[in-house]
């Protein structure tokens, strides 16, 4: 079963409502002051809070809350709140004409002497910003962050980012930077400025703008408001046990919110009306695993169901008690990859995209990258598979793919050849074929020595397909797998019955361009062996009449080649012994892709079958495959180079 919410120990949450945004502003304020007194009240306009958005930054520095107002008079449940909170100061934001000097002398009257009642005035939001800013902030501050005015969902999020950097927030306007935000950068001089939005809500001519005053510029954004929510959350707020949840329709209080969010180390992230939470909402809470989620707004359908789903622990959240106890804390849980997955995304926009290629069983996603210069391109080069984890138990895996994601992005800027594969290549990293069965290994004590998927069988108390015997080629055909459903080489009730495994499948054939398939190599990451294996599994036979002498050669030299980097044995996969369904014999059965094993740390010696080993040799034994693998990547230009036959079979190179 996947753990649901409920479930989970100490996942609170809590609903800050009300009708409308002036009295989910009270309810935030009364939360917030459970944790102790709050001397500062920015009064915002509940008609023009859009160009106060710089409010929420001051009032999260100050401790203070946000609470909205007519333009005209303080209202008697706003009044009340003011009474209950006895602030020593409270700040009025905007001109005259949104908040009525009525409303100050109102609060005056009401707090009597002890309160000092100011304002701080600009005509329009990015001038407010500008004030707020140069009221709190010296020159020679490290950071400011820069969202868009007419971007209030973006500025919204940026709050209690700016919060967390100690920042102000300062405005542009989507194509140019106002004067009064070039006066603020002028005299704080930061060293760097955080954009958050995407070129269409600040363009690349306004970072360029900024840049020509000297800061370096971080843009955190994504495709969509959602997007740059959740972009912000994992860039900024790596962290997080808590997260703030409300609409990124219509402002419900979420400005109200920016100082609560500050106060708990919890970024914004913002939902949509009807049941379904938006795509990257929902990675960012699965991501995060918080143990508080603050509901800011009227729980109608704006707040979209999905949330309160979430909220009342009803929504599923894969990730639960997925962990790695402390003495294996090197290696990295579901959570985690999928945080450094997003975070590396953002780091690398035009080298990385993320994405999953299906379901499994019990519903998780299969992560996947795409490496490539002009990686959103769907350019004609070729083609490299790399998965892991096929194996619930193979954690290394799992770090392998890790390792060789992180060499091609980072090691782009300073790694000629790296550099050039990147370019040249297209590299599709699948992290975790067995999403379920990881979960589940994780959830013993402290692993459950588990190898399948989590699939039911039916009529059968069993549980689990080996997803290596699943493969359509020569499935079942009595080499090794199993039809038993309780054996561990349980080849399941038909070819591809597994989700995983049909994911992989589908994605291969989506490679298929102009009838000729773009994946040229393959490999998959298993443990243990220090083994690399080639085709065929299913027969001891090197040529049986599906493989042709020319790419036998092929396989055994670049098995040597790569066996003579890494220092791993090498040999036919039969060899190790046979197996039938999996899923090198049928890649290059199907679509003649070089396929091999990987056979990663350590040797048979350590045993046959499940071997876990400590996650203090993961950084030399993943390294020590940089070689390898990046072999395998250049090789996929032509593979038969691997026997001086690249004139024959690639006349085009
Ligand atoms: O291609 C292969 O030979 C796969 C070998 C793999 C398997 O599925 O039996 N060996 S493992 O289970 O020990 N990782
Ligand atoms: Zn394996």
């Amino acid at each position: 079963m996947v753990p649901d919410g409920r479930s989970l120990p100490g996942r609170v949450t809590v609903r800050l409502d009300g009708q409308d945004r002036a009295t989910v502003a009270i309810s935030i304020s009364g939360e917030m002051s459970h944790a102790g007194r709050m001397s500062v009240v920015y009064l915002v306009s509940s008609a023009a809070y859009a160009d106060a958005v710089a409010a929420g930054v001051a009032a999260a520095r100050d401790h203070g809350v946000i609470l909205y107002t007519t333009a005209d008079s303080l209202t008697s449940s706003v009044a009340n709140e003011l009474t209950r909170l006895k602030p020593t100061r409270v700040v009025v934001v905007g001109g005259t004409t949104v908040i009525g000097d009525a409303v100050l002398r109102m609060a005056a009257d009401l707090l009597g002497s002890g309160t000092t009642v100011e304002r701080v005035g600009g005509k329009t939001a990015w001038d407010l910003a500008a004030a707020i800013s140069a009221r709190d902030f010296e020159p020679g501050i490290d950071s400011v962050v820069i969202a868009a005015a007419g971007s209030f969902f973006d500025a919204l999020v940026a709050g209690p980012a700016a919060a967390t950097l100690g920042a102000p927030l300062l405005l542009a306007a989507a194509d140019s930077l106002p004067p009064a935000t070039v006066a603020e950068l002028r005299r704080l001089h930061p060293r760097r400025v955080v954009v958050v939005g995407n070129t269409a809500a600040v363009s690349g001519g306004v970072v360029a703008a900024i840049q020509a005053m000297g800061p370096e510029v971080e843009r955190v954004g994504g495709a969509d408001r959602y997007a740059t929510a959740a972009a912000v959350a994992t860039r900024l707020f790596p962290s997080a046990t808590a997260v703030v949840a409300t609409s990124g329709v219509t402002e419900l209080g979420g400005l109200a919110a920016v100082p609560l969010a500050a106060a708990y180390g919890a970024p914004i992230l913002l939902t949509a009306s009807g049941d379904q939470l938006p795509i990257s909402t929902r990675d960012s809470l699965i991501g995060h695993k918080p143990r508080r989620i603050y509901v800011v707004g009227p729980l109608s359908d704006v707040i979209g169901g999905e949330v309160v789903g979430f909220a009342d622990g009803t929504i599923t959240i894969p990730t639960e008690k997925a962990t790695y106890p402390a003495s294996d804390s090197d290696y990295h849980d579901p959570g985690e990859l999928l945080t450094i997955l997003r975070a590396t995304e953002i780091a690398y926009p035009s080298l990385v995209h993320i994405f999953s290629i299906g379901k499994s069983a019990e519903g998780r996603d299969i992560w996947a990258a795409k490496v490539s210069s002009n990686v959103a391109l769907d350019e004609d080069k070729p083609e490299v598979l790399v998965d892991a984890l096929h194996h619930a138990s193979e954690h290394l895996g799992v770090e392998q793919a890790l390792y060789l994601f992180h060499t091609l992005t980072s090691d782009y800027a300073t790694d000629p050849y790296v550099h050039r594969l990147v370019d040249e290549r297209v590299i599709w990293i699948v992290f975790a074929v067995n999403p379920d069965g990881w979960v589940y290994d994780l959830s013993g004590n402290p692993y459950n020595f588990w190898r399948k998927n989590r699939q039911p069988n039916e009529g059968s108390t069993t549980i689990g397909t080996d997803l290596n015997r699943n493969y359509g080629y020569m499935w079942a055909s009595g080499a090794a797998g199993s039809a038993l459903k309780w054996s561990n080489l349980y080849w399941g009730p038909s070819a591809f019955s597994a989700p995983e495994t049909r994911a992989i499948a589908d994605f291969v054939a989506s490679r298929v361009k102009d009838g000729k398939q773009r994946i040229r190599t393959h490999v998959t990451l298993h443990t243990h062996g220090e083994l690399i294996l080639y085709p065929y599994a299913y027969t001891y036979a090197h040529f049986p009449p599906d493989m042709k002498p020319d790419d036998f050669a092929v396989f055994r030299s670049m098995a040597a080649e790569m066996a003579s980097m890494n220092g791993y044995g090498y040999e036919q996969s039969s060899l190790l012994f046979p197996s039938d369904g999996d899923e090198i014999d049928w890649m290059y059965g199907t679509y003649g892709i070089f396929s091999f094993t990987f056979e990663l740390y350590p040797t048979a010696a350590a045993g046959r079958g499940i071997v876990y080993v400590p996650g203090s040799v993961i950084a030399k034994q993943t390294a020590r495959n940089r070689g390898a693998l990046l072999y395998l990547i250049d090789s996929a230009a032509c593979p038969y180079a691997a026997i001086g036959k690249s004139a024959e079979y690639c006349p085009a190179l």
